[in-house]
């Protein structure tokens, strides 16, 4: 199986991490991110992630791909872990200020999908589409921190265990830990203990590194 990507992409963060979380073995392929004629030709259309079985049949969304692997391999399923509606509403909530200060520091990112500068110059124009000018969010660093120090002291109660946010693997850790990957390219954030234990454990046991380590997906 080969797992098309972007390494800023979260939804593609959510489909590499069943693979690790229930150990099956995936290839992962970064495509650049002016690729539109590979996945054009797997799904008919610019979208990632793509997952691509070895008889050719192909899925292109993120939740069929997480249900799809979970239900294949033998063990106890994520999907069946107990949620908490917090996670959902905390993840949601924090988005937007945690894409603000992602957004202007993933164009000068060293990510595969923007090897070339054609490739660069194409995610830096969809940026500013979605939140603006970078350079003006940039300059709102000081307040935008702050205002994450709020949200990661109100999740660090909300992780009730480093292996698993509510103690037991479940669709928490699959929508929480990639917004807590985006955050890995900012400098400078102040993690509560609780949190910043998750997000190291969630690395390992996904198999999907922080942006600031290097552990080689399988
Ligand atoms: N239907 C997809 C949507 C995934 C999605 O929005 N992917 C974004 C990247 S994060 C994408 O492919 N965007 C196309 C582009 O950026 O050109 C899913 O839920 O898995």
């Amino acid at each position: 199986m080969r797992l098309y990507i972007y390494d800023h992409c979260p939804f593609c963060a959510r489909a590499r991490m069943i693979f690790g979380l229930r150990d099956v073995p995936v290839e992962v392929q970064t495509l650049l991110f002016d690729d539109a004629e590979t996945p054009t030709r797997l799904v008919g259309e610019k979208t990632v992630p793509i997952l691509e079985f070895d008889d050719g049949d192909t899925l292109s969304d993120t939740q069929e791909i997480v249900r799809g692997i979970d239900s294949e391999a033998e063990g106890v399923k994520v999907m069946e872990g107990p949620q908490n509606p917090e996670i959902e509403r905390w993840v949601k909530a924090a988005n937007d200020i945690i894409f603000k200060l992602f957004a202007p520091r993933a164009v000068e990112a060293p990510f595969g999908e923007l090897a070339t500068p054609e490739a660069a110059a194409l995610f830096g124009a969809k940026m500013t589409d979605m939140v603006g000018d970078l350079d003006e969010l940039r300059e709102q660093t000081a307040p935008l921190m702050n205002e994450l120090e709020r949200w990661l002291n109100e999740l660090e109660p909300l992780i009730q265990s480093p292996e698993a946010v509510n103690q037991v693997l479940s669709l928490d850790d699959i929508a929480l830990y990639p917004t807590l990957r985006h955050l890995s390219i900012v400098e400078g954030v102040k993690y509560p203990e609780k949190v910043d234990a998750y997000r190291l454990a969630m690395a390992q046991l996904s198999r999907v590194p922080l942006h600031d380590q290097a552990i080689e997906p399988t």
